[in-house]
């Protein structure tokens, strides 16, 4: 029996001894999620059931998981704490820290054990067991193998999930985490019966009509500045009423912009459907690591990450426009100061 706290490093084989010893599990992954936190739940409880475990999935907050992920069989996945919560083993994935796991974090304090499984650099090792490996391309990465150490067998339905949080996470084995490990894993998971193009499909290939109507307006009205280094667009509040669709179709539109050549920040300014007096919402996104767009957003009162970051403003579009490129110099040269002043900078 393992007791919390531990001093060392926990290995997943110290996971793997958890999951066999106990019998309830309660598995939570992170608010609004994405094809890693989802495949990464399923993929764990599916194996765990099948190790005849009582097991319940949770999601915080009350949006809905994204449409493309409909081919994963989450119908078990509950919106509502259970009532036992307190007395099971808490397993996070794919959670930097406790408050991307919604009201499940409360439980923290009370539960017998809990583990947290993730691979975000900054996460906060919240749990009493915490497995964080950041050169992992996927928190599915490590739960498949935690599954070897269990050693369960991969059934074409696990391993489907686990493809899912693969090949999300890394972009379609485009972005830097593409390790030869990830690559292995995809070739093995295809083995155990994925169906590569069905999932494809599924997550890519099911764009709504109204959101690709919605990217066209984005498109037509995007400018590039300072020598095609900026790239800014904007939505207007009637288009989002025309189209009939909610604020959340404009996600990832921003990355059509940010991928343009040359492009070092992108920017859409969007006037939310509802209610007509909200102020306008700003998202920035940087390419290079370099540039830091939160320090941008910072000054509107908002906030994010180095690469993206947002801000709302009740100024018009034109006025946020001009702040954004003035801002945009300004980080630019903070940027090259920086760089500059770095090897043996005298006097400063
Ligand atoms: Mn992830």
């Amino acid at each position: 029996m393992i007791s919390p706290p531990t001093t060392t490093d926990p290995t997943v084989a110290d996971v793997a001894d958890v999951l066999r010893e106990r019998d309830r599990f309660l598995l939570v992954t992170h608010e609004n999620p994405d094809g890693d936190a989802l495949g990464s739940i399923l993929g764990l409880t599916l194996a765990l059931q099948g190790l005849g475990k009582d097991v319940v999935m949770y999601l915080a907050g009350d949006t809905d998981p994204p449409a493309e992920y409909g081919m994963l069989a989450l119908d078990e996945l509950r919106r509502e704490l259970p009532e036992d919560g307190a007395s099971r083993v808490l397993v996070a994935l794919d959670c930097a820290n406790a408050q991307r796991m919604g009201a499940a974090g409360a439980l923290l304090a009370s539960v017998p054990l809990s583990l947290d499984v993730d691979h975000h650099h900054d996460n906060t090792r919240f749990a009493h067991l915490n497995v964080v490996l950041p050169d992992a391309s996927s928190t599915g990465e490590i739960v498949r193998d935690i599954l070897r150490e269990l050693g369960v067998s991969l059934t074409p339905e696990i391993a489907e999930a686990l493809y899912v949080a693969l090949v999300t996470d890394t972009g379609r084995f485009q972005y830097t985490n593409t390790t030869p490990k990830a690559l292995r894993l995809a070739a093995e998971l295809v083995e155990a019966g994925v169906d590569v193009h069905r999932v494809f499909q599924g997550i890519y290939e099911s764009v709504e009509f109204a959101k690709l109507k919605l990217l066209a307006r984005a498109l037509e009205r995007a400018e590039i500045h300072e020598g095609g280094r900026l790239v800014i667009s904007h939505l207007l509040r009637s288009d989002f009423n025309e189209l009939g669709v909610g604020e959340e179709y404009a996600e990832g539109i921003i990355d059509y912009l940010r991928a343009v050549d040359g492009a070092a920040m992108a920017a859409v300014i969007r006037e939310p459907p509802e209610p007509p007096d909200a102020k306008r919402r700003v998202s920035l996104r940087a390419s290079a690591d370099e540039l830091d767009v939160s320090s941008i957003a910072r000054q509107r009162g908002g906030g994010g990450h180095r690469q993206a970051a947002g801000f709302s403003s009740a100024e018009s579009i034109e006025e946020i426009a001009a702040f954004i490129r003035e801002a945009f110099v300004s980080a630019s040269q903070d940027d090259t100061d920086s760089r500059r002043a770095k090897p043996g900078a005298a006097g400063v």
